[in-house]
């Protein structure tokens, strides 16, 4: 399909878990894709297939999110004919480390702000005012469970989920004019990355979060987010919050021991 037919979805944090589900779903719908990670490699892996499986234009955009000008300097020179954002999915994002305040990481907090906070900021930043001058897009930003509950060690991590959260009602309240549409997708426990991430690379800590229930996967997730986008115009999804059925707080799992 030619680029001009195929609205066009940009999705940062696209090279594992919940992005690159999501990747999978929307070239699955035939949108022309703009995925963005850090990890070139992956990206070119995924691009490559997502071409060859469903025939779509794929874009890609290897920054760090953190990184403002990389930002700035990468959806500025977009080709023309992929400037028209439609939908904007801001999901790169981490946890790292999981302690008191007191014994946390500062290094730790820095990257979790950055990434999860100012990352969303700067993309959305680069992103609005051509949704503005079109007078139409959606953003959808991934907060999390944690941007609705604070839970024991998550301090820093939650916090950042939680400006998301506020971040989200701000753009939601500041775009009504411009029939911008803002939804708030907040997963609960997800097998991705994640954890592995979290933990730096202590797979069997990693292991151990999603053992005696069924946890989401990224695509139970991408599925929600493609509800969301594939909506009337005239309806918005504000705020969604999606939880494996053996988990209905934070904390609190009913899990199965063997
Ligand atoms: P993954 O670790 O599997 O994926 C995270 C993605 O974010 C990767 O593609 C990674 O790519 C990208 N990313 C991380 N840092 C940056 C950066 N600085 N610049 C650009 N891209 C970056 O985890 P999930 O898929 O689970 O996480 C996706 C989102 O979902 C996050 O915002 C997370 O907080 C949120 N979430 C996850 C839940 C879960 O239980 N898994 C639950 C609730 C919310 P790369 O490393 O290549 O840059
Ligand atoms: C990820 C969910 O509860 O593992 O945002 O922090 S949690």
């Amino acid at each position: 399909m030619p680029l001009s037919q195929s609205k066009i979805v940009f999705i940062t944090g696209a090279s594992s878990g919940i992005g690159e589900a999501c990747a999978i779903r929307f070239a699955r719908e035939g949108y022309a894709l703009i995925l963005n990670a850090r990890r070139k490699k992956r990206l070119d892996e995924l691009a490559r297939r997502l071409k060859n499986d469903f025939g779509v234009k794929v874009l890609k955009l290897v920054f760090d999110v953190r990184n403002k000008e990389s930002v700035f300097s990468a959806i500025a020179a977009l080709p023309e004919e992929w400037k028209n954002i439609d939908i904007l999915i801001n999901n790169a994002g981490l946890a790292l480390g999981l302690s008191d305040l007191h014994e946390g990481d500062t290094q730790d907090w820095e990257q979790m702000i950055d990434t999860n906070v100012k990352g969303l900021l700067y993309v959305s930043k680069a992103v609005i005012p051509g949704m503005i001058e079109r007078k139409k897009g959606h953003i959808i930003n991934i907060g999390s469970i944690a941007g609705k509950e604070t839970y024991l060690k998550g301090n820093v991590y939650c916090a950042t989920k939680h400006a998301v959260d506020s971040l989200s009602k701000a753009m939601r309240m500041e775009l009504l004019p411009h029939n911008i549409k803002v939804s708030l997708v907040n997963p609960g426990a997800t097998q991705t990355e994640f954890s592995q991430v979290r933990f730096k690379g202590d797979t069997e800590r990693a292991d151990s979060i999603y053992k005696g229930y069924k946890p989401l996967t990224g695509d139970d997730i991408a599925r929600c987010i493609l509800f969301c986008a594939a909506l009337p115009e005239h309806v918005n999804i504000n705020d969604m919050l999606i939880m494996p059925t053996a988990q209905a707080t934070a904390g609190l799992f009913n899990k199965k021991t063997e």
